[in-house]
Parts: structure tokens; C-alpha cells; sequence
């Protein structure tokens, strides 16, 4: 049985229970009429389109019918007799990409404040696992349904050859946010190492800004996205830190305006897990929370010499959690300086399990004369993967050597 989560409302149900759409085709089976749009309320009501306007006149939806709840495969419709393979979400009403009941999500949460990066850095994470990271681990990344392909192409089009920064995020409470959604296919290993097919894995990236976790418009939202998420990824902007903003005269006129501070989004942020049972009581948060301080290029006059931030990680097929630890405990070492501290004690007492990160999406800060625009070069990224790759080494998706399979000989897996 498989269980999908709704990469729009994040309620999960059985996919053999999602319900169909009919596509309305002109031919009817046996003569019957073919079925007309009609004003889909529930839908409306989700995205906020009016609920008399045209965009909400869709294609009538009907419950999967009992005996055909395989999960898979199309349905007909019961008005016209036309067999449908749309699925639909019973909560909210929109569409599932074609493939989506075929495997299991894993939701990943993106938060950072307003201007973190996250826009800049999911375009990049995804360039990156479809190229240079993929390659490394024999892995591929497609884009899922027709909304983010479009919606990517563009991102990507206006990152990598206009030379683009992204624009603004609206807050989700503000208008419909649709999610990214990627199919990860990962080799399956079997005994002893050997390749054994593919693993399908859905991944879904909702970009959500850090100031909206503690508005009430955008909480249910929210709430049911961090619930759903198997893995957080919690952007840290080092320009919004005082002692960093004090010691870059040289980009006085270009830094972001002060946002929620880092420490009050993982509080806002373990408050709302737990109150979705994410913790147990008054203990602590059990989802896998990654900590990434963002925009790392502006940041070198910090770093010791060798430190694990300012190169790239050695991986070799597998993930080296020893690199890993190395870039948590120079990033602690540089929140030392910049707030004593008070960042990962107060991750500390709220997470059962997190990792601190430090990445750079561009690689170059943005040219001083055109602020809007990407380094001349292009994007060149560091450490833009390490967060979700370990979030997805944690749930098996990828090989880990860690001192133990190391010390043992073992091949990781
Ligand atoms: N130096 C440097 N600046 C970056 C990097 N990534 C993003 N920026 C800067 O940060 C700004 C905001 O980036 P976005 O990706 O739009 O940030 P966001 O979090 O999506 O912003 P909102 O959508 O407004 O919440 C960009 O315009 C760049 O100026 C990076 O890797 N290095
Ligand atoms: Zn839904
Ligand atoms: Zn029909």
C-alpha cells in the first residue's frame, strides 16, 4: 500500500483512494454526451482563484471506484465513460503529476528569512544534482508534471544564461505557492554491494519565508508542510548577522535589510513540530534538521586557513561523514564569534538531530554595479549539495562511510 503526501496540502493519503479528473475528452464511450467544465469550489478555495472566475471551471472529479483502487492506472469517468489518468487530491483538489502515486515523497522543507538565498540556492541545488552530483553518485533528477518543468526552465534559463538573480518571493499566505517537484532516482544496492535497479523517490521543495512561521494567515499551511517533511533545511543569512554586517564596509550599500533572527525561526520552527507531535512532549524535535549559513563567498576573511568551508567535500561515491563533521564544527566555531553561540545552543535544546552547514549558491557575490544580476561567470557553487545529500544519506537514499563501516572494512551503503 502505498501512502503519497500531497506535495500541495501536505495530507497524506492512500493512493488508491486519490480521487480522478476527467479530461473531458469530445468523444463520449457509447454514445454518452461528453462531459463540460465545471466550478471546482474545493480547488478555488485552496489557491484562492475566484470561485466563479474561468480559471476554476475544470474537469469534473469523481472518487477512485471501489475495486479499482489499485492505485495505478486510469479510471473511467462515471458522467462520460472516458477513462482518465489525472489524480487528484481530496483535500485541496489539485492535480498530481502523472507519476507521482508511484513512489514514495520525501518532502524536504526549505525556511530561511526573506533574502537568505533560498530561490538562488534550490535553482542551484537542482542544476547540480542533475549534472555534477548526479554523475558522482549514478543518480538523475527529472522535473515532475508540467508546472515545474515550465516553472524550472525558467529558473534555471534566468540563473544560468540571462544571468538573473531571482525576484522576490511572495509570502505564502499571499498567493499560491507552488512547490518543485523532482523524481531522484538513486541505484538500488542489493547483497554485497551490487546494483540491484533504481530507487524513485519524489522529492518535494516548498520554498517558505522564515517570517511567515509565526503569522496566522500562513500557519495551516505550514504546519501541515513541516509536519509532512521527512528532512528541514533551515537557511542562515550571514549578512543579516550583526558582527558580519559591521566587519563588510565594502557592501554597506548592498546588505539585505534585518530580518527574523536565525535562532527565533528554529525556535518558531520546533514549537510548530511539536505541536504536530514531531516531539515527544516537552522533549525534543525528532525531524532531521540541516543548518546551512548561506552566501559562504562573502564570508573568507573568516575562515582558518584549510578549513573544511572554503573547499569543496571528497566523496568518492559515498558520503564522508567525516567531512561532515568537519564542516559542522568549523561552522560552530564561526557562530562562536559571530553570536557566542546562541544559534546552535538553542538548536541544541530544540533538535534531536541537526548538522550545521555552510554553502555558497553563487560562489561570487553578485557584481557591485548590477546587484540584481549573477557573477559575470555564472554561478560556481560550494557545498551547495552537502545539506540535502546528508538528509538523504540519513534515510538510506544514499552511502555513507562513516568511522565505523571505515574502521571495518565494510563497503558503505
Ligand atoms: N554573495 C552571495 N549572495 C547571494 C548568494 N545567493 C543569493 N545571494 C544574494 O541574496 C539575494 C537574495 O537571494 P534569493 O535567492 O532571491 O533569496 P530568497 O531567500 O529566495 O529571497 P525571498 O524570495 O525574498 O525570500 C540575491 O539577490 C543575492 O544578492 C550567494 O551564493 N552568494
Ligand atoms: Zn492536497
Ligand atoms: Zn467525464
Amino acid at each position: 500500500m502505498t501512502t503519497i503526501v500531497c506535495p500541495y496540502c501536505f495530507t497524506s493519503d492512500r493512493a488508491s483512494r486519490l480521487a480522478y479528473r476527467c479530461l473531458m475528452a469530445r468523444t463520449g464511450v457509447r454514445g454518452a454526451a461528453p462531459c463540460a467544465p465545471e466550478p471546482d469550489g474545493r480547488w478555488a478555495a485552496f489557491t484562492g482563484a475566484p470561485a466563479a472566475g474561468p480559471a476554476a471551471q475544470r474537469g469534473p472529479c469523481f472518487d477512485a471506484p471501489r475495486g479499482l483502487r489499485t492505485g495505478r492506472g486510469r479510471a473511467p469517468c462515471p458522467a462520460c465513460g472516458v477513462g482518465t489518468p489525472v489524480r487528484v487530491c481530496r483535500n485541496c483538489h489539485n492535480d498530481l503529476p502523472s507519476d507521482y502515486c508511484d513512489q514514495s515523497s520525501r518532502i524536504i522543507a526549505l525556511i530561511g528569512p526573506k533574502s537568505a538565498g533560498k530561490s538562488t540556492y534550490v535553482t542551484v541545488l537542482a542544476h547540480e544534482l542533475r549534472n555534477r552530483v548526479g554523475r558522482e553518485f549514478n543518480a538523475a533528477l527529472a522535473s515532475m508534471g508540467s508546472a515545474t518543468q515550465q516553472r524550472y526552465r525558467v529558473m534555471e534559463d534566468d540563473l544560468y544564461h540571462r544571468l538573473l538573480l531571482p525576484g522576490p518571493t511572495q509570502p505564502a499566505a499571499m498567493r499560491f505557492n507552488d512547490p518543485l517537484i523532482f523524481r531522484l532516482s538513486t541505484p538500488r544496492h542489493g547483497v554485497g554491494g551490487l546494483r540491484d535497479g533504481s530507487r524513485h523517490t519524489a522529492l518535494v521543495f516548498f520554498d517558505a519565508a522564515g517570517e511567515d512561521l509565526a503569522s496566522a494567515e500562513a500557519m495551516d499551511r505550514y504546519t501541515a508542510y513541516l509536519a509532512a517533511a521527512d528532512g528541514v533545511i533551515l537557511l542562515v543569512d550571514p549578512l543579516q548577522l550583526r558582527t558580519v554586517r559591521e566587519q563588510l564596509p565594502e557592501l554597506a550599500g548592498q546588505l539585505p535589510p534585518v530580518e527574523t533572527a536565525p535562532e527565533q525561526i528554529a525556535a518558531d520552527l520546533a514549537a510548530q513540530l511539536r505541536g504536530r507531535r514531531r516531539g515527544e512532549g516537552k522533549g525534543k524535535v525528532t525531524t532531521p534538521l540541516a543548518v546551512a549559513i548561506t552566501k559562504s563567498d562573502v564570508l573568507r576573511s573568516w575562515l582558518p586557513h584549510g578549513s573544511a568551508l572554503g573547499r569543496p567535500a571528497v566523496r568518492a561515491g559515498a558520503l564522508d561523514d567525516s567531512d561532515r563533521i568537519a564542516v559542522d564544527q568549523d561552522a560552530r566555531a564561526l557562530l562562536d564569534e559571530w553570536d557566542g553561540g546562541v544559534l546552535y545552543r538553542q538548536l541544541d535544546r530544540d533538535f534531536a538531530e541537526f548538522s550545521l552547514f555552510c554553502l555558497s549558491a553563487l560562489g561570487s557575490p553578485p557584481p557591485a554595479e548590477s546587484p540584481s544580476d549573477a557573477p559575470k561567470s555564472g554561478p560556481r557553487p560550494l557545498r551547495v549539495e552537502d545539506p540535502l545529500l546528508w538528509l538523504l544519506g540519513r534515510r538510506g537514499l544514499l552511502p555513507v562511510r562513516t568511522a565505523r563501516t571505515a574502521r571495518k572494512g565494510r563497503e558503505p551503503r
